[in-house]
Order: structure tokens, then sequence, then C-alpha cells
């Protein structure tokens, strides 16, 4: 029976694993940093991922044996305090995995992101495994964790498994510091009919990916015969590309009145350093990948 432990669990994803898990029956324990607004229907612990004594205590009380650990410093607030952001984002998954040797758990998920290329890395249409020089603390620490998977996995018989998420699009869940999160933040201005002042400029194309797609995605890769999965580190998966000028014209077609103004800042500078596109033939042909949703289908949902 698994018994999993979600960590960053009031996050974007961590919401949307949460109703997952219950909905499936599957035991969840839910932590953050902070209480939850609203109650949860499953339980919750205050943790901080960066104490590792009291993940320990957690993990052994619940008798947890999977781990969700989906605490991030994302890439534009990162980028505001890179020190914090490469503690945090480090220092948390290394007590991840020191618990997770100790408590012998049987399987973790960490994520990686799109983050990790660069401009080496063909933008174009990047492939599994290109030239990997990201930009951000955000990106440099995710390739390191993603170094730590292989080592880790190896040197203690682990089973450490993550996945390259593009920007990923919710409406019940909010993101929070990243540099996709503009999809979600125009989305909400134009439906109210108000302007809405875009981070990016209007031709800034990067990969998006449906939550729906990202939780079933996710749980159908964790789930795989560990024999199949050939990508050592972590897999590409992408949904669809667009630009936020294409974004409007969908949202204006949509019915949609307000504007949007284009002022890009730093975080311009993150995204022409990230894929346009992404190829994830690997995960299609290794463990069955499969997005769903395209920017039509995500945008339905918007509109229900
Ligand atoms: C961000 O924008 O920082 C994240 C990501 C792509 O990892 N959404």
């Amino acid at each position: 029976m698994e018994r999993v432990l979600i960590t960053g669990a009031l996050g974007q994803l961590g919401h949307e694993f949460i109703k997952f898990f219950i909905k499936k029956n599957i035991y969840v324990l839910a932590s953050d940093i902070r209480r939850p607004e609203e109650k949860l229907n499953c339980d919750f612990e205050i943790i901080d991922a960066m104490d590792n004594k009291r993940l320990n205590v957690v993990v052994k009380k619940y008798n947890i044996n999977t781990i969700y650990h989906l605490v991030a410093v994302l890439s534009a607030t990162g980028e505001k305090n890179p020190f914090k952001s490469w503690k945090v984002n480090m220092e948390s998954f290394q007590n991840i995995i020191e618990v997770s040797i100790e408590n012998k758990i049987k399987k973790i998920f960490w994520p990686s992101s799109i983050a990790v290329f660069g401009t080496k890395s063909n933008l174009e249409n990047v492939s599994q495994d290109p030239i990997l020089n990201p930009n951000t603390i955000y990106g440099i620490s995710k390739l390191a964790g993603e170094k730590l998977i292989s080592y880790y996995n190896k040197k203690y018989d682990l089973d450490i498994r993550s996945l390259r998420y593009p920007g990923i699009i919710s409406f019940e869940s909010k993101p929070g510091g990243g540099t996709t999160d503009y999809v979600m933040e125009m989305i909400e201005s134009l439906k109210k009919g108000e302007d809405y002042i875009c981070f990016l400029e209007k031709d800034t194309r990067l990969p998006m990916l449906y939550i729906e797609d990202a939780i079933l995605g996710t749980i159908k890769f964790m789930s795989s015969k560990k024999k199949n999965l050939n990508v050592k580190e972590s897999y590409n998966i992408t949904g669809f590309s667009i630009t936020p000028e294409e974004l409007e014209l969908k949202l204006k077609e949509n019915g949609c009145i307000g504007n949007v103004i284009y002022r890009p800042d730093y975080r311009n500078e993150i995204a022409k350093t990230w894929p346009k596109n992404i190829n994830d033939k690997i995960s299609k042909e290794d463990w069955n990948w499969k997005a769903n949703f395209g920017l039509n289908s995500t945008l339905e949902e918007a509109f229900k």
C-alpha cells in the first residue's frame, strides 16, 4: 500500500496531486511551511524540508513509503535571491535523499524543469540530451538535482524519478514565482475585462503543459516499470508551445475584451534562454507518455 508524503503541498502542483491521491483512495500526507487556508481532506503537517530531523520524525510517524518532493524556489523569485534559492532547492532535496535512505522509501518524485536548458541546447526543438547551460540559479539547481538523482540512485539503490516540467497551466491552484506564470495572469485579467501588463515580449515562445496532463502523466511515469526507464536523470515532456501574442489572440477570440500591454522585464531574459519547443519522443517510447491537452482544450478549461 502506497503512503505518500507531499512536501510543498500547498503550491500549484501539490493541490492537484492531493486531489488525485484522495480520489484514488491512496493515503496522502500533505506538508508545507504554512497552514492551509482551506481545509484539506487529508492529514497535514507543518514541515520545513530544510529541517532534516523533523522530516525524519514525520516520515516515521506516518509510515511513509513514497515522497513527492515539490519544494522549490522557482525561476523568477530565485533571481531575486540566488543564495536562498540554491539553499532551499538543494538542501531540501539532500534532506529528502538522506531521510529516504534511512527510512527505505520505495519511490521519490522530484520535478526538474525546462530551466535546465540554455542557449547551447538548440532551443528551437530541444532533444532529451543536449548541451545543458542553464542561466538561472533555479536552472542550475535543477541540473545539479538531476545529476544527484543518477548518483544517489546508483550509490544507494534508490528509485528517485524526475520529469522536466515546462510551464504548468492551472486554473484552480495558483502558480508563484515562475517565468511561465504570465499565462494564468493574462487569462485571469482578460477574463475579467481588465488590461494585463505582460512581462514577456509578445513573440517569446515557451512550452506549456495543462495541469491534468502533468498530474496524470507523472502518475503514469511513477507507476512505470523501472526497467523500461532508460533515462537516468530526468525526462522531457511537453504539451504545446505558445507566445503571449498567440494567447492574447485566442483570448480575444473567446470574447475577452481586456488589452495586453507588453513591458518585458528580466523574466523575458530568462525566457529567451529556455526552449521554444521540446522533443519528448523518448518519454513516449519509454513510458508511453502522451499529452491530451492542446492550447484550445486548455482554454476550454479556463472558460468552464
Ligand atoms: C518557472 O517558470 O520557473 C517554472 C518552470 C518552467 O520550471 N514554471
